[in-house]
Order: C-alpha cells, then structure tokens, then sequence
C-alpha cells in the first residue's frame, strides 16, 4: 500500500518529487487554488478551528485521522487508489487489453472533456455553498458543511493533477479555467446546470448533498471503470469520501423531517400553514425541494440516447457504475427500452442500442439508489400516524436535458396541457414564498449542544463525539 507523503508541499502518493517539472506547475497551481478558496469559498470562517477529517491513507481501513485545522491550511493533496496490478479493460471493444497509463491520442480530447466536466463541479458546489455557514442550523451542521466544502476542494485538486500530468500545455489552461468559471456566472457559468443553481439555504443544502452528491458518486462509479488507469485509481479514492456527502444529506432531511412530525402532532394537525407557524418546515413544501433537487440532478446525466456515451463505452473510457455485475461487458446485442414523447401529447416506447442508452442505464441505478432514504423518511411518517408520503416524481418531470426536455409532465410522470403546467407548477416547485418562509428559519447557531428549531438534533456521532462537542472553534 502506498503511503501518503505529508512532507511535501503538496501531500502525495504518486511522488510528485520524482518528477520536478510537473511538482513545479502544481505548485505554480497551488497558490492560485488557494485565493479561490479564500474569495469564493466558506465566508467569514477561514480563521476558525474546524473538527476535519483529513486523509492519511488510501486504505479503506482507517484511512483519515481528525484534529482542528483552519480550512486554508488544510492539506488539500492527490491521492489515487493503489494500482491493482495487471488491471485489464473491463468493457467495451477493448475489453480484456491492459489499461493505459498514459492516455493515447485518439482519446486525448475526449478524455480532457469528461476531466474537466467532472473536475469543475467540485469548486462549483463550494461556491454555490459558500454562504451558508453564516446561517448554520448547529455548530455540528457547521463542521459538516466544511467537511464536504474541503474534500470538494480535494476533489479539485484530484482533476487538475490528472490534467496538468497528463494534458501538457492544455491541461494546464483547463486547470486555470476550473478557478475562473464560477456558478451562476453570467458569462462564466459552470459547465452542469446543477452546478449554477443556488443553494441558499440548508434545506436545499441537503436536497443536494442527497441528490447532486449521488450523481456524482454514480459518475464516479462509471469513471472508476475507465481504461485510463489514473482517473480510474482518483475516482476509487474519492468514491471513500463522497459517501459522507450523502450521508450528510440524508441526515439532514431525515432530522428536518422528524422535527416537522414533532410539530405535526404537537399542533395536532398536516395542516402547512400550522406547521409553520410552529417554525417547522411543512411536508409539502419538503416535497417541493425534493420535486425540484431531483429532477435537476437526473439531467446530470444527460441524454437518454447519447452518442458520446456510446463511444466512451466502446473505447474503454467511461463504464457503467458497477460494471463486474453486468454479465455482458460488450453490450453489442442488447437494446434499452425507453419512454419518448410521441409527439401528440403522449408517450412511446423506444428500443435504443444499449450502447446509446449509457446515460439511462446510470440513472436508473442512480434512481433506484434514490429510493432509500425516501422508505426510511416514511416508515417515520407513518409511526407518527400520519397519511402523507414523500416520493420521487417521475423521472419525465421537469426535464430540460433529453427526450423529455421542456415537456409539461405532472409529478406523477401523466403529460398535461401547458395551460395546465403554467398553473399547477407552483404546487409542484419551491415557489418565492415558500423560499421566503425558509430564509426566515435560516438564522445562525452556533451554542455547541444547540439546533435551530426547524431541524432535530443529530443522532449520529462524529468520530465517536457527541453532537454537543465545540466542532467548530471561533476567534
Ligand atoms: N447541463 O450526449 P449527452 C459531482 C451536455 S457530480 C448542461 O446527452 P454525455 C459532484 C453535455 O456535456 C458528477 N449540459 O451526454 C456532486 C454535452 O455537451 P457537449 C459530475 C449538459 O456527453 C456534488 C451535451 O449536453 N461528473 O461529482 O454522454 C458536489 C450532450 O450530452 C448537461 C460528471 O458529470 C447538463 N445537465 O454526458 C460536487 C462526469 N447534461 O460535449 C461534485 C463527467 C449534458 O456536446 N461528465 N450536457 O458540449 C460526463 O460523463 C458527461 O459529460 C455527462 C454528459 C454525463 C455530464
């Protein structure tokens, strides 16, 4: 197993030393990266002592060790997955050749595109996040939130060593726009539409780290795959940190959840409007960020039929997420059933090639793994005897990427009238009122052992320490 080396300016396992023109261009990097995180990441808190978990081995056992640490000097590094030796292609027309170590040319622009689609969403999110500390539910929320803003930084850093080690000159011009596009920019927007969304509040927070955070674990998963050796080790390694993303996310929904049931019987009715008054966050308008999170997330994966999955699949480049369990590694002869308008206001069913259909069959594993939370969330529901039910709407929902793309499609996946989309989407989607009322619960705590009124306290220890532990330390 390979050791991580903290000596180093950069932290490493893929001795960076040993090779002093690229440890020269990532520490050229480094600074720039460095007053992006102090402009466009956490605010205000850059001096304060945060309870972190910092990687010091890529071994899945005990591979992190916690202590307080200001965020700036957090020792952001790159670290890959061990190699598996004699690691062959697991799919595609190449399937069974040796991987590669160095990207072959006929692959090289396709390749940078997906580095750099998958490495801009990380400094993405931190800045879509970047307010919220100043309106933390708890100093635990608090420490969770830097948690993830740090490893997606890490995350970063992964891609853009990938592409200054082996992109030459056009690595590095990618790894200088990663900093200089920002989310929501008008002129310099993220390349995901996810990535340019708000997050301005904490019940979105969590919508995301639920959702967005999970395409990126199926992402992931498909490029831990690739023929291309490095991506495929990075990929490995951050797979081990992003499943705390979700976690984090799933928590958060959960806790708001159970403290709406609390209020609910409290009050002693659903009624939304008495559930707010109570200072919780109703299950309709739950249901709404949810409505809105997912189906935003789900055009994360492009198109239905797609081209460039095809041919990434067919020369070893991207796989499916857990690719060993598919019996056939070629997918040559298969087709994918898939629903398309028909164009008279209904649907068809659509047999795409399965090498055309990638995207689709990524996110309905994304989807199935979606389900989870959402049984947990109501078996609560249903303990505190009450009738409503959180779900996933129809995958057909509110899409603007492939088939379904500008379609009027209610919740429960029917096609409706436009007249009746215009009218009811404000039953379905956080309208301006609904994100007003959640600004008004967004006030800061930060008493350790305290939790704002809309969410319960955690149940969950970090490292063995209890929710009321000073997670974050102020100056
Ligand atoms: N918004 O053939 P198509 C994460 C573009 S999240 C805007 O249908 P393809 C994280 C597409 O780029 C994981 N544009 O799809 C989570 C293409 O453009 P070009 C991020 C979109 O190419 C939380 C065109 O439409 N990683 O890690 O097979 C916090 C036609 O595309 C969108 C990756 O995404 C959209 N939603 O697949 C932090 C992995 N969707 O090339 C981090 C790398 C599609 O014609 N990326 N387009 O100009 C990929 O594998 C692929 O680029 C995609 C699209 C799956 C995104």
């Amino acid at each position: 197993m390979s050791t991580l080396n903290y000596q180093e300016r950069i932290p490493n396992n893929v001795d960076l030393a040993g090779n002093r023109q690229l440890q020269r261009a990532l520490e050229h990097w480094q600074p720039r990266f460095l007053n992006w995180w102090k402009e466009l990441g956490p605010e205000r808190y850059q001096d304060a002592d945060v309870y972190l978990r910092t990687a010091i081995s890529v071994d899945e056992n005990g591979w992190a060790n916690y202590g307080y640490v200001k965020m700036p000097d957090y020792r952001w590094g790159i670290f890959l997955a061990d190699q598996e030796r004699d690691r062959k292609i697991g799919f595609g027309d190449l399937y069974g050749q040796p991987v590669w170590q160095q990207v072959p040319a006929e692959f090289r622009s396709v390749l940078r595109r997906l580095i750099v689609t998958q490495g801009d969403t990380e400094p993405a999110s931190v800045e879509q996040q970047r307010l919220l500390g100043l309106t933390c539910p708890s100093l635990y929320d608090l420490r969770n939130l830097f948690q993830v803003n740090v490893e997606e930084g890490r995350h970063l850093w992964a891609m853009v060593y990938l592409l200054h080690a082996h992109f030459g000159r056009d690595g590095r011009e990618e790894a200088e726009e990663l900093l200089a596009r920002h989310s929501g920019d008008a002129d310099k927007p993220r390349i995901l539409g996810t990535f340019n969304e708000p997050i301005s509040d904490w019940l979105s927070f969590f919508m995301f780290t639920y959702f967005t955070d999970r395409d990126g674990k199926y992402q992931l998963k498909s490029l831990a795959e690739s023929a291309f050796d490095p991506l495929a080790r990075s990929c490995r390694f951050m797979l081990m940190e992003e499943a705390y993303h979700m976690h984090v996310g799933e928590n958060g929904i959960g806790r708001i959840v159970k403290r709406t049931l609390d209020v609910m019987r409290e009050v002693g009715s659903e009624d939304p409007e008495a559930v707010r008054r109570a200072g919780a966050i109703d299950l309709a308008t739950i249901q709404r960020y949810v409505n809105f999170w997912f189906s935003s997330s789900l055009d994360l994966f492009g198109s239905e039929q797609s081209s460039n999955a095809a041919s990434a699949f067919a020369n070893g480049i991207k796989g499916r997420p857990d690719e060993t369990s598919f019996e056939d590694h070629l997918a040559l002869d298969q087709v994918c059933d898939i629903e398309v308008p028909d164009g008279t206001g209904g649907m068809r069913h659509e047999a795409v090639p399965m090498r055309n259909a990638m995207n689709e069959v990524t996110r309905r594993a994304f989807i199935a793994d979606c389900e989870g939370g959402f049984i947990r969330w109501n078996r609560l529901i249903q303990k505190s005897g009450f009738e409503t039910r959180l779900f996933l709407p129809s995958p057909r929902f509110r899409r603007a990427i492939g088939a379904w793309n500008g379609q009027p499609v209610a919740p429960d996946g029917s096609i409706i009238a436009r007249e009746a989309w215009e009218t009811r989407k404000g039953g379905w989607l956080p309208t301006e009122a609904d994100g007003a009322f959640i600004r008004s619960l967004m006030r800061q705590v930060v008493e350790p052992g305290k939790v704002a009124g809309w969410i319960a306290p955690p149940a969950r220890k970090v490292n063995h320490l209890d929710a009321d532990y000073e997670f974050v330390k102020f100056h």
